[in-house]
């Protein structure tokens, strides 16, 4: 069980407590040049949040948005407006003013703190909102040479944390998705913890030793999870990179023995070829994949390669963190594993019923932590029935419990009256050694209904044209059955991203009816 008592601060339980339990010497947070202990580190949070709270007026419950790369300041600016009991909106250093001024106006922000590199779209969004009053910089090279570092500085390092209620807000997460309308998530103080109390302790089996790196946003809760409420619930370290390219997090893994890698199956791929140089990554014990369906031949070459399972998982802003995955003892390639301790998962039909075993479906979970998404009741209403948080994607279970991702619920391409899943025609290209990277769309077609199109980044070095379009096709037909192969194949340089990350299919898509 999760049990928690009645009041609690997710940040004061990942800092002061760590202090207490006897932390603080340890290593909490390495970026930008430097290393901060948890005793530092907590001192650093605790002067902030004085000044958040005295300098700035921030008062319980208010929606502070915080605006930065991943370093190690905004994780303390973080914790330390948690501290305060504010409600934290983490945004991601590449929104446009247009979209922070509508992440401001439905979460009602009223105050920003924000790494003084990237003040300029904030400016622009804060200028004619209604709710943001104050926006304040904070330095997040480690130089501490901004207006909320010298207002912490002259704070003392004990603060009185806000008593919040383990079901007090504390997260508004955003998700963009795949369709382009930001939709915000409530998470409370509890969520925060359960994530690591389940899903990183369960699974990864978290120790003090371990020191984590990764590429997903801190923005994204995949991120803030992975590195940063992981490494502090634990003890352990997280290296922070405001770069997080395949050869920075190479470098960082190589300088500081990391042991936990959190990253997409694309940068996988990437570092794999660097193996094939000489990199070394034997210090990695857990390649957590996640945000993007892992091909199996991904899956199959670094178990080749390190003799280790890759651990896929799924999870979703609206869920928090991770609720189904493989484990180390016992994982499949092309599978997302069984339920995160704590959490079901079904497949159900369009009728709401559950389907058996082999049928592709909607997939629905329960557990622990769950969708709330704030001011949208039909959103909320459509999301959540009957305590089944309806995912936005389509697995099928086999006979021994295991699921496997098909497609996101509407990405099955139906053509002449075939339902193929996209990603199995992605993983059929993966496999192809010129492919870097590729998403596949149904496109419309006056034949088929929608004809598959692969859109496709080409190793550098490998010709794009009509004998590779063909190359790909033969592959695919020789990979999985004939029908499913791209009838049309597009070379790009790169693909439509989220800023987390994610491939934005639908882009693919705009402009043909
Ligand atoms: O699978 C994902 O995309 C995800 C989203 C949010 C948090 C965690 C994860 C793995």
């Amino acid at each position: 069980g999760f049990d928690y008592p009645e009041y609690l601060n997710a940040a004061v339980e990942l800092t002061d407590r760590m202090v207490e339990r006897g932390f603080g010497d340890h290593i909490a947070l390495i970026g930008n040049g430097r290393i901060r202990s948890y005793k530092e580190l907590t001192d650093w949070t605790n002067r902030i949040a004085h000044a958040l709270v005295e300098d700035y007026g921030v008062r319980p419950g208010n929606r502070v948005l915080i605006r930065s790369a991943n370093n190690p300041a905004m994780v303390a600016c973080w914790l330390a407006a948690t501290k305060a009991g504010a409600v934290v909106v983490n945004t991601m250093p590449m929104l446009r003013a247009g979209e922070l001024a509508k992440i401001i106006d439905k979460a009602q922000v009223s105050h920003a703190l924000c790494d003084t590199r990237l003040m300029d779209e904030l400016a622009l969004a804060a200028k004619d909102s209604r709710y943001l009053k104050t926006v304040v910089g904070f330095d997040g090279t480690a130089n501490h040479d901004a207006e909320l570092d010298r207002a912490a500085l002259s704070q003392p390092v004990r603060f009185q944390a806000v008593q919040t209620g383990r079901d007090d807000v504390a997260l508004l997460g955003f998700t963009s998705g795949t369709t382009g309308e930001p939709k915000a998530t409530m998470h409370f103080h509890r969520d925060i913890l359960i994530i690591a109390d389940g899903y990183a302790r369960e699974v990864l089996e978290v120790r003090p030793e371990d020191v984590f790196v990764g590429s997903p946003p801190l923005a994204f809760t995949f991120g803030l999870g992975g590195l940063a409420v992981f490494p502090l619930r634990f003890g352990a370290s997280a290296a922070l990179l405001e770069n997080a390219s395949p050869p920075n997090m190479i470098e960082i893994i190589q300088k500081y023995r990391a042991t936990i890698c959190f990253t997409a199956p694309t940068a996988y791929r990437v570092m794999m070829r660097a193996m094939d140089e000489g990199a070394d990554l034997s210090s990695l014990r857990a390649a957590v994949s996640a945000g993007e369906t892992l091909p199996g031949p991904v899956y199959e070459e670094w178990m080749a390669k390190t003799g280790k399972p890759m651990l896929d998982g799924i999870g979703s802003t609206e869920m928090l963190h991770i609720f189904l995955t493989n484990r180390f003892g016992d994982s499949r390639p092309a599978c997302t594993g069984r339920p995160v301790a704590g959490y079901e998962a079904r497949i159900i039909g369009p009728d709401g019923c559950e389907l058996p075993p082999g049928e592709t479906g909607r997939l629905a979970v329960r557990g622990p932590v769950g969708c709330r998404y704030l001011a949208d009741p039909d959103k909320q209403r459509a999301y959540v029935q009957d305590g089944w948080n309806l995912t936005g994607d389509s697995f099928w279970q086999d006979e021994q419990g295991y699921f496997h991702f098909a497609a996101r619920t509407d990405g099955i391409i139906v053509s002449a009256g075939y339902n193929i899943a996209g990603p199995e025609v992605e993983a059929a290209l993966l496999s192809h050694p010129d492919v870097l990277e590729c998403a596949v769309v149904g496109a419309p077609s006056a034949e088929r209904g929608q004809i598959v199109e692969a859109h496709v980044v080409l190793r550098p070095g490998a010709r794009a044209g009509e004998v590779m379009a063909k190359c790909l096709q033969d592959h695919v037909k020789s990979v999985i059955a004939p029908f499913k192969y791209p009838r049309r194949v597009v070379f790009a340089e790169a693909l439509p991203k989220t800023e987390s990350g994610k491939i934005q299919r639908f882009r693919l898509l705009e402009g043909r009816a």
